[in-house]
């Protein structure tokens, strides 16, 4: 039976990811005028996915994030204005700073730190959900990565180490088909990356990540598993990024392969076919006018916080580091 959602809960779900889209546009606009150190890696187009699994988890649940990490930070409920800051490499950011699009970690939200390491959020987010089990918190781990990522060697340890130990995680793989610019389908004999759970024992569940409600019933189902003790769950979402591997990147192997494919995916856009699963639920253009405008504002804000905070100064350049 479909599961049913309130009014309340559907606005909640599109506030998430209207407030990630509006966030990167604004990101991807700093680039453009040559204002953000360094690059970004967008989440674009893969809102459904973060904003549905986070809304299944509690509070105090712990989530490993990626270097397309922007989405997961603010489905955890991130300040944006401190994201925009960090992102500039401004003192008020979240890790005053010195960490940039691809270090930001927040533990009062659980949020364990994105990563440049392609891979290295599977082990930590393993080690999280061992913490748990160990301590008997009843806190369950979420590990978010790339289909790429689920080649590299950290990928299969953990979860076989948590599907022996039953530990309480949910391997969330979010397939947006490319590594940088390597078509997955070309260095990858298995065509679901959801099939490889079969070797772990654990239960493999493909999602349509396109659809928020698809995903946050799959994730809600992985995460009761989780929490009551029967072990982890790889869920795969079937989804696209809109931009390159990142900012700087005009995705032209994409194009050459395919030229409709990104515009065939782009009428999935998960904003709008929620947009028209809100219509069909009564939810009113004016009612969804209002959430946009309060998300409006909340990024205006960030964009000012972010260029007003000063860089951090020289005299701090060797705190906060692990080595000088
Ligand atoms: C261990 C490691 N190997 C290679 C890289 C270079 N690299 C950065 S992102 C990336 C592709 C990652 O693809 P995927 O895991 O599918 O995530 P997506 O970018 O598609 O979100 C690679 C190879 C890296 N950062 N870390």
């Amino acid at each position: 039976m479909e599961k049913v959602y309130d009014k309340k809960q559907l606005l909640s779900f599109y506030e998430t990811m209207y407030r990630m889209r509006r966030f990167e546009e604004e990101v991807f606009e700093f680039y453009k005028k040559g204002l953000m150190p360094g690059l970004a890696h967008l989440y674009l187009g893969q809102e459904a996915v973060a904003t549905g699994v986070c809304a299944a988890l509690r509070e105090e649940d712990y989530i490993g994030s990626t270097h397309r990490g922007h989405g997961h930070l603010v489905a955890r409920g991130a300040r944006l204005d401190k994201m925009m800051a960090e992102i500039l490499g401004k003192v008020d950011g979240y890790s005053r700073g010195k960490g940039g699009s691809m270090h930001i970690m927040a533990l009062d939200l659980g949020i364990l730190g994105a990563n440049g390491i392609v891979g290295g959020e599977i082990p930590i987010a393993t080690g999280a959900a061992y913490t748990a089990k160990y301590l008997g918190t009843d806190q369950v781990a979420v590990s978010f990565f790339g289909e790429s990522a689920s080649n590299e060697g950290t990928f299969h340890e953990s979860i076989n180490m948590a599907a022996a130990w039953d530990l309480p995680i949910v391997y969330v793989v979010e397939n947006n088909l490319y590594g940088i610019s390597v078509d997955i389908r070309d260095v990858t004999k298995v065509s679901d990356i959801a099939d490889r759970a079969i070797g772990y024992g654990i239960p493999g569940v493909i999602v349509d990540g396109m659809d928020v409600l698809a995903v946050h019933q799959a994730a809600e189902e992985a995460v009761k598993r989780a929490r009551s003790g029967n072990g982890p769950t790889l869920l795969e979402c079937k989804t696209y990024r809109w931009q390159g591997h990142h900012v700087g990147d005009p995705a032209e192997y994409r194009e050459r392969k395919d030229p409709k494919e990104k515009e065939t995916w782009m009428e999935r856009c998960p904003l709008k076919l929620f947009r028209e699963k809100m219509r069909k639920e009564n939810i009113t253009d004016k009612e969804i006018a209002k959430v946009e405008e309060a998300v409006e504002k909340e990024v205006q804000e960030a964009v000012q916080f972010a260029q007003d905070s000063p860089y951090p100064d020289v005299s701090e350049a060797f705190d906060h580091v692990f080595a000088d």
